[in-house]
């Protein structure tokens, strides 16, 4: 199948500020970015460094648990959810195609059955990208940037839109020693390389593709602060963008907080993301994101109309 992409953009002009309408097409449905969205992150690992295993018992995955914790999200106003297999923290074990299929696509099937929602899957399996697809997710969400072996062609070949996201290194060894010579420059350059290799394997179609620069991914805390700050820098790629900030370590070294103490300076990086231009929030705290969204639309979209 050929992907077949619809990118609409319309600028307007509201209450003096200037805005874009941006429409991607996730699947069956449409996510609107003219305002951001919040993706709101579930996990489906036994060893996530936040929430890790908290939907597991003795390696076996309670579904009646994941799926009250999706009610639960979507109540408190997310966008789209993410649904991950793979733990890629710092020096997490590998998974195989097997362990990750098992452990993602009944999730992915019994929220598409139940729940009138966005699907994002957060994998960089070729398998677990196409059966995703087949049974109703909307969004491919890759920290490879579909670097590995197949990913491409089978990402393509779904007609999702794709989040591409940079990391230096591998999971295992990402936070050793990240080096750059100027990591705004080299992410974007790495993500423009990635973008020409959609577009060229969707045979020229204008792709449906979202940047994230993959904060935490191969990055010192000066290399993500330098990624937040000039996000922009990214947003003038063309693309929409995500960011990934909510309790990782970088807060817990920045501000001395342990993962269950780092909700307020998850916002506060959310907000900064935010006033840059970032488009989703990955996020592990819904309601309290949803909140900090409002008040951006209010204080710097003019949504008061
Ligand atoms: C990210 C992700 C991120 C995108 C993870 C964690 C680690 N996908 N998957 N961006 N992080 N696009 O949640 O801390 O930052 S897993």
């Amino acid at each position: 199948m050929a992907a077949f992409f619809v990118y609409e953009r319309l600028s307007r002009t509201r209450n003096h500020c200037s805005s874009t309408t941006m429409i991607i097409r996730c699947g069956s449905r449409d996510l609107d970015l003219t305002s951001p969205k919040v993706m709101g992150i579930l996990n489906v690992t036994p060893d996530s460094f936040f929430d890790g295993g908290s939907n597991f018992d003795n390696g076996q995955l309670f579904l009646d648990k994941t799926l009250h914790a999706v009610e639960q999200m979507l109540r408190d106003g997310a966008d789209i959810v993410d649904i991950g297999g793979e733990s890629t923290r710092p020096g997490a074990a590998k998974v195989s195609v097997e362990e990750e299929c098992q452990r993602v696509l009944p999730v992915v099937a019994a929220v598409a059955e139940r729940f009138d929602t966005i699907i994002s899957v957060d994998t960089s399996t070729p398998e677990v990208m196409s059966q995703s697809a087949q049974l109703g997710a909307g969004i491919i969400n890759d920290v490879r940037a579909l670097e590995r072996d197949g990913a491409l062609a089978a990402c393509v070949e779904t007609g999702l839109p794709v989040c591409l996201m940079h990391m230096q290194g591998t999971p295992q060894t990402m936070q050793d020693n990240p080096d750059y010579n100027d990591v705004v420059d080299e992410v974007s350059q790495y993500l423009q390389g990635r973008v020409a290799a959609v577009e060229t394997a969707a045979g020229g179609a204008a792709c449906q593709i979202i940047l994230d620069p993959g904060l935490g991914f191969g990055k010192s805390d000066g290399h993500n602060l330098a990624l937040l700050n000039q996000l922009s820098a990214l947003s003038a790629l063309g693309h929409p963008t995500l960011i990934g900030v909510s309790r990782k370590s970088m807060i817990g070294r920045l501000l001395g907080r342990e993962p269950d103490q780092r909700l307020a300076g998850s916002l506060g990086f959310a907000m900064a993301a935010l006033v840059r231009g970032a488009s989703i929030l990955r996020v592990h705290d819904v309601a309290e994101t949803r909140d900090i969204v409002e008040v951006f639309k209010l204080t710097h979209l003019g949504s008061q109309e």
